[in-house]
């Protein structure tokens, strides 16, 4: 990537005053572990800065540096700079009002590794090829120079692992290896993330991956598993996280050209999840269809309605 994009943003950031850092809602490890960086290259360089996260930031990061700064109500939007990461579209930062709407000294940073759906940003950093947001702000850090600590190789290792499900998924470059590589000589903790982020499954997560699995179904005229869980298939103490990661699980069935789980949602909404194993399959474009989006391997979409079981499996009525 052009090193003279990072070198302009560093500088946006320099002569920025009190700063909103956004990331999307229900946000996974790689947009945690995003903003976690962005505040700390904030606090070394003592900037006034707000993390913003519609909804609330899952404790299991808590080894992620200035998460406790999370914050999911703003007093005011009297920001000079908002700096949006991860966020895929405008609409996922949940403030889709307030940052179009922003005065015309309020300027805004997009820094993501989703496909380009609406350009809102004064300054727009973007590499669909990245595997994660963090890849991209390691190159950020390395344009600026700005030396790499312990905290922020833990921010970027997370977001890579998280994003990449441990180097399982095709986005997995031979950069995003040696970054890695480098991230652990620079201090970052690998068994701490793992711990973290992968080997922390509770049981009412098992039972419902167990639910999913035993559901699956292929279509043989698509090549396509699907699954469904309905709201009474996943136990009542189970949280989002619990259901994190699903969905890139089932993907490791063989011999489909990919999956996709349907979930009944409490508020009478259906989240359809897809995922592809195969290169020359882009389930983006289905997702879109729907309303939703995301990369070709792994996209989502977010439906009205309910699921019935019938005999060729199950139908959203
Ligand atoms: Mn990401």
């Amino acid at each position: 990537m052009d090193n003279q994009l990072f070198i302009k943003a560093y500088n946006l950031i320099k002569s920025s005053v009190n700063i909103l850092v956004v990331i999307h809602d229900n946000p996974d490890g790689d947009a945690i572990a995003s903003a976690c960086l962005m505040a700390e290259v904030l606090s070394l360089i003592d900037k006034n800065y707000t993390l913003y996260c519609q909804s609330q930031t899952n404790l299991q990061f808590g080894f992620l540096p200035h998460l406790e700064k999370f914050t999911t109500s703003l007093i005011n939007f009297n920001f000079g700079l908002i700096i949006a990461l991860d966020c895929g579209s405008l609409k996922r930062t949940k403030l889709e009002e307030k940052i179009a709407n922003r005065l015309p000294h309020q300027l805004a940073l997009e820094i993501d590794h989703h496909p380009k759906i609406e350009g809102y940003a004064d300054l727009e950093i973007r590499d669909p090829a990245a595997a994660a947001t963090t890849e991209i702000l390691y190159y950020f850090l390395k344009a600026n120079k700005i030396k790499i600590n312990k905290n922020l190789a833990n921010c970027v290792l997370t977001g890579i692992m998280t994003d990449t499900s441990n180097f399982l998924y095709p986005s997995t470059s031979p950069q995003t290896i040696n970054i890695a590589s480098e991230m652990l000589m620079k201090g970052a903790r690998l068994p701490q993330i793992m711990e973290n982020t992968w080997r922390n499954k509770s049981i009412a997560s098992m039972k419902t991956w167990g639910k999913a699995m035993s559901n699956l179904q292929i279509n043989k005229t698509y090549g396509l598993a699907f699954t469904a869980l309905l709201a009474e298939d996943v136990p009542a103490d189970a949280t989002e996280e619990d259901l994190e990661g699903m969905s890139g699980f089932l993907s490791n069935l063989d011999k489909v050209n990919g999956l996709i789980l349907l979930r009944e949602l409490k508020d009478g909404k259906i989240k359809g999840s897809l995922r592809t194993a195969k290169p020359n399959v882009d389930v983006s474009r289905l997702a879109q269809i729907l309303g939703g989006g995301g990369h070709p391997r792994a996209a989502g979409f977010t439906i009205e309605g309910r699921l019935e079981k019938t005999e060729k499996g199950w139908k959203v009525i």
